[in-house]
């Protein structure tokens, strides 16, 4: 039997959590037999478990084919220290089951090409994937310290560290997935200013050369390709960067889609030569939210949408993640807005109804 381990976390997180169960509930009717087992993760696993994640559920996502995550963090954890903070459950996981390979689509859905910060022709038909390095660079580097200075000054060091090998299968995985799309990757890094940047750019190439020309590579520099991601998005195709650039591409595209609220991930492992199995957690890109958490309000498709890629990455069920992504599509057209992409005077919807309609559109 297919087996998930949910873990909601804070915040909105368990309320697109409880939207995807039902989405999940829906397959298992009709005979998909996923196992759900559920943990704490973030705030409530600090609040109640005394970390943000504990070695039972460790255990527990040792156990599982897949991990669905929800959201971490809330402003009550800010004066914690940096190990017991929320997202250090997040982090735990994703270094703990080496999680390298971030896969970020941002899709513009034909009915919310006016919801994007941009004009309609720019994102109209967008689909990019911004393929970001999980569990390296500047949040796992040595030394990443506060240190007293004695002179009543403070001194913060964050080190942004990168080996051959994980930018090597970090290339590999971009050059890969390029090739299921348009063949085309663009690797961002700051060489101008960043040995690390260097590195990645050198590692880039020579990974290319070694069996991967027929994909084209291209680079940029971060800051030109932020730019450019606003300008004219639908030149990329997969973009691959580090962990942090990742981070903030990744939330610079959800604008591009209409909300964060659209953006699902999937952080993928390497796959294990021996079972053909890769470790495999599925999120959205959205944190928890903690000014609408408790309204209902929130906007569950990137949450619904992570479990669709974990359909397709974990289990290969390839035809029901696209009857997924079909119905979040025809939720969209038929006008249903939750408040995040609802445009001026335009009545929005909760959770629950949004949910409703696409569980009414898979119906179909
Ligand atoms: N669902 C994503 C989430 O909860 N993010 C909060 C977080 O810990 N973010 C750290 C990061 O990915 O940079």
């Amino acid at each position: 039997m297919p087996s998930l381990l949910l873990l909601a976390g804070d915040g909105i997180g368990p309320e697109v959590m409880a939207a995807t169960e039902r989405v999940i509930h829906f397959f298992n009717k009709r005979g998909a037999g996923f196992e759900l087992q559920s943990g704490l993760v973030g705030g409530t696993a600090v609040d109640n478990e005394g970390a943000p994640i504990s070695e039972a559920t460790l255990a527990k996502a040792m156990a599982a084919d897949a991990i669905l995550f929800g959201a971490v963090g809330g402003p009550q954890y800010d004066g914690l220290s940096y190990d017991m903070r929320p997202e250090a459950g997040l982090l735990r996981l994703r270094k703990h089951f080496d999680l390298f390979a971030n896969i970020r689509p941002a899709i513009c859905y034909p009915a919310l090409a006016d919801s994007s910060s941009l004009k309609r022709e720019v994102v109209e038909g967008l689909d990019i994937i911004i393929l970001r390095e999980l569990t390296g660079g500047v949040y796992f580097g040595e030394p990443k310290t506060i240190e007293e200075l004695g002179n009543g000054q403070k001194r913060a060091i964050d080190t942004q560290v990168y080996d051959t090998y994980e930018i090597d299968r970090i290339g590999r995985a971009a050059f890969d997935l390029a090739r299921t799309r348009r063949n085309h990757v663009t690797s961002m890094e700051k060489r101008n200013v960043m040995k690390t940047g260097v590195l990645w750019r050198e590692v880039m190439e020579e990974t290319h050369k070694d069996g991967y020309e027929d994909v084209t590579l291209d680079h940029m520099l971060a800051d030109a390709g932020a730019m450019q991601l606003v300008r004219n998005p639908k030149q990329f195709d997969v973009i691959v960067c580090d962990n942090l650039f990742g981070d903030m591409l990744s939330d610079i595209a959800a604008q591009l889609t209409g909300s964060l609220g659209m953006l699902p991930s999937a952080s993928l492992g390497a796959v294990d030569s021996t079972t053909g199995r890769r470790r495999a957690l599925y999120e959205p890109v959205h944190g928890s939210a903690p000014d609408i958490a408790g309204k209902g309000i929130a906007n569950p498709i990137a949450m619904i949408a992570s479990f669709g890629m974990a359909l397709q990455y974990s289990f290969g069920m390839v035809a029901e993640a696209k009857a997924l992504d079909a119905a979040i599509a025809e939720t969209l057209a038929e006008g249903l807005r939750t408040a995040d992409i609802a445009a001026p005077g335009d009545e929005a919807v909760g959770t629950t109804e949004m949910t409703d309609a696409i569980l009414g559109n898979l119906e179909m």
